[in-house]
């Protein structure tokens, strides 16, 4: 099965929605694989959106990552990264649909909850980045049979 790393911001954080999040992720059927709190620095965000540093919102956007401790997380399913992406809902939590993730909990375009990666092959980079392997935990609960159908996952 596929794997997506997930962020929860401090804007989860320090809002206490941690559960709110999980409790989705789990009612969904979604397998926790890792899970841990951290700090972020400027080094491992500088990595995380280089895509972002030349932007003028990058200091306010690590500011904003850096202002708690994060909730990292590795999330297991048949096509996760895929799936996960539409829980999360567009970046700009005002313009995410009602019923994702940013859509119910936000209204910021910066504030916005929740990371999750974007491609199968960013999510590889993503969870090498935050989760070291013995982290990492691939097991299979005893519900899978009732997650998916025959041949399914
Ligand atoms: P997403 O994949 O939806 O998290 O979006 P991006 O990778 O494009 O952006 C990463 C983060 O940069 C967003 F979650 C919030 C922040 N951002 C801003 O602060 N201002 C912007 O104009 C765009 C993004």
């Amino acid at each position: 099965m596929e794997q997506t790393l997930v962020l929860l911001k401090p804007s989860c954080v320090e809002r206490g929605l941690i559960g709110e999040v999980i409790k989705r992720i789990e009612q969904r059927g979604i397998i926790i694989s890792a899970l841990k709190m951290m700090q972020l620095d400027e080094k491992i965000l500088r990595e995380h959106y280089a895509h972002l540093v030349d932007k003028p919102f990058f200091p306010s956007l690590a500011a904003s990552m850096m202002a708690s401790p994060v909730i990292a997380m590795v999330l297991k399913g048949v096509k996760i990264v895929e799936v996960f992406r539409k829980m999360t809902g567009v970046t700009n939590g005002r313009k995410a649909e009602p019923g994702t993730l940013r859509g119910d909990f936000c209204m910021s375009g910066q504030a916005n909850i929740i990371h999750a990666s974007d491609s199968v092959e960013n999510a590889k980079i993503e969870i090498e980045r935050f989760f070291k392997p013995e982290e990492i935990f691939d097991y299979n609960p005893c519900t899978l049979p009732f997650l998916y159908g025959d041949g399914e996952a």
